[in-house]
């Protein structure tokens, strides 16, 4: 049967995720920016979600999903082996996209069999969305995971309107080169009617790709957009910032349970200054290099020893990949060498939680916290930066964040700009935020604020669809 709503959103997962608990199979909350991102949206505007839902048995599968489509919510769940999963999820996706784009190539296993495992699943991907899609839908196929599934749909024969939109960076010319599906890759990609990035640095980064690897391709720029022609379609790649619900954000941390707790959080580390790390266990998030700044701080600030403690929120991801299992050991050792080195029996240097904190109990550390610290190495946006921005209610806090994270291009007013991988600039930046008057931290606190509000997740999905929907309502918009 044909959708009557318009939406069909594809995404690798589906925001709810099977797992096995103790009274079996249950629907728990998946994890990552992409579905924090798209809950809300889905939300307001309702249709079709398709995207994996995790290891399950078909029945149970369809019993716990039965109750979300009553409520006019449908998520379309899409069936993959566990020789799929291995050859598109954590091998081509994981093990080559990922590092790549992140300009981590050295990290990169390009095992030639991933690339037919990659397209096959995209091709189920595409199968599934082309079974809901009616006519007039809009697809909106989500990360690089199924930059292929566009393609797919058109070869299907599906003539909808699609978007493609990239959560994380795009690369330069000369590391995307080094991907050996690159010119299938591009070339796939103009099927989509927009391409959506999140950054100016990535929109140039991919111009300058299309250059050199389609030179037949037609570039116009209009504005901040620019129009891709080739084979009579017209694609529209500009860069869309993704951002958080501020106002559900900001509502939470006012609850008065989320106050006491973050009053309780504040008394139970001894009423110090409390800088606040919080990532999915990645490489990309930096969080040994961060680790080793704090340890630089401590050793060349010995007066600030017992005034200040870090908590580091570690959510355990993509633990079938073997680097990821180092990369916990690699944190665990230099958490335990700071705190054996630097503690004592009245103060614990660095806290370290390694799971999936509650929602209320996350917006609490925003709120206690006095600085975040946001390294990654590379980010396609980060919206932990901007969700400690929104939980700031007493607009106070701190925000040391990486050049390198997408977020920087919004948020350079007001933060600290770090270079991740300078240890020492990152400890001085820390001492910094310990230094700086509350004026002026409130000031910054307040300008970061009035950008994230701006700048949300509803006028981002808005401002997409607008373009989804086709230059007829972009003229509406323009001409209002
Ligand atoms: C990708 C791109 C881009 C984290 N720990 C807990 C928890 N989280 C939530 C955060 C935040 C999300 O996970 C992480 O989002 P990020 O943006 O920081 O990072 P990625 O997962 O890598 O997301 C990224 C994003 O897509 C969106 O386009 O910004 O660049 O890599 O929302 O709050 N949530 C809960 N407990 C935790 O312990 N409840």
């Amino acid at each position: 049967m044909k959708a009557s709503r318009r939406m069909v959103l594809v995404s690798n997962r589906l925001p709810t995720t099977l797992e096995s608990g103790p009274d079996g199979p249950a629907l728990k909350p998946s994890s990552g920016g992409l579905v924090t991102a798209m809950r809300p949206v889905f939300q307001t505007r309702k249709g079709y979600w398709v995207g994996w839902l995790g290891e399950g048995r078909q029945e149970d599968v369809e019993r716990l999903l039965e109750p979300r489509a009553r409520e006019g919510c449908e998520l379309v769940p899409v069936a993959l082996t566990p020789s799929e999963r291995k050859g598109f999820y954590t091998g081509f996706s994981n093990e080559i996209v990922w590092p790549l784009f992140h300009d981590l190539q050295s990290r990169c296993n390009f095992d030639p069999g991933y690339w037919n495992s990659y397209t096959g699943v995209n091709r189920k991907f595409a199968e599934a969305a082309a079974r809901v899609a009616s006519a007039d839908a809009l697809i909106w196929v989500h990360d690089y995971h199924l930059m292929m599934v566009g393609e797919c749909l058109r070869g299907m024969g599906v003539q909808a309107r699609m978007g493609f939109f990239l959560h994380i960076p795009f690369p330069a010319l000369d590391i995307f080169e080094k991907l050996p599906w690159r010119s299938q890759i591009l070339r796939a990609l103009f099927q989509y009617d927009v391409i959506g990035l999140q950054t100016a640095r990535d929109q140039r980064n991919f111009l300058e790709c299309v250059r050199r690897l389609l030179p037949e391709m037609d570039l116009e720029r209009v504005d901040d957009e620019v129009r891709a022609r080739m084979d009579g379609r017209v694609t529209v790649i500009r860069s869309f910032p993704i951002g958080i619900d501020f106002d559900e954000f900001a509502h939470h941390a006012k609850q008065v349970e989320v106050t006491r707790r973050a009053e309780e959080i504040r008394r139970e580390l001894g009423g110090r200054k409390i800088v606040l790390g919080v990532d999915r266990l990645d490489y990309t998030k930096g969080v040994p290099e961060r680790l080793k700044a704090f340890q630089h701080f401590l050793a060349t600030w010995r007066n600030l020893r017992r005034k200040i403690s870090l908590v580091q929120v570690v959510v355990p991801s993509r633990e079938s990949i073997p680097e990821y299992h180092d990369l916990k050991m690699e944190t665990e050792r230099l958490i335990s060498q700071i705190n054996g080195q630097y503690g004592d029996p009245g103060w614990t240097p660095v806290h370290y939680i390694h799971r999936r904190v509650e929602r209320g109990e996350l917006v609490a550390l925003y709120r206690a916290a006095d600085t975040a610290l946001v390294t990654p190495l590379k980010d396609g946006m980060n919206l932990v930066a901007k969700e400690f921005c929104a939980a700031q209610e007493g607009e106070s806090g701190a925000l040391i964040l990486s050049e390198f994270a997408g977020a920087a291009e919004q948020l350079r007013e007001g933060s600290i700009l770090v270079n991740p991988y300078d240890m020492r600039g990152v400890a001085e930046a820390l001492h910094a935020a310990y230094r700086m008057p509350r004026t002026e931290r409130m000031e910054r606190m307040k300008k970061l604020r009035r950008t994230v509000r701006q700048a949300n997740v509803f006028r981002w999905c808005e401002d997409f669809c607008l373009y989804l929907e086709g230059a007829e309502a972009a003229k509406l918009r323009a001409a209002s």
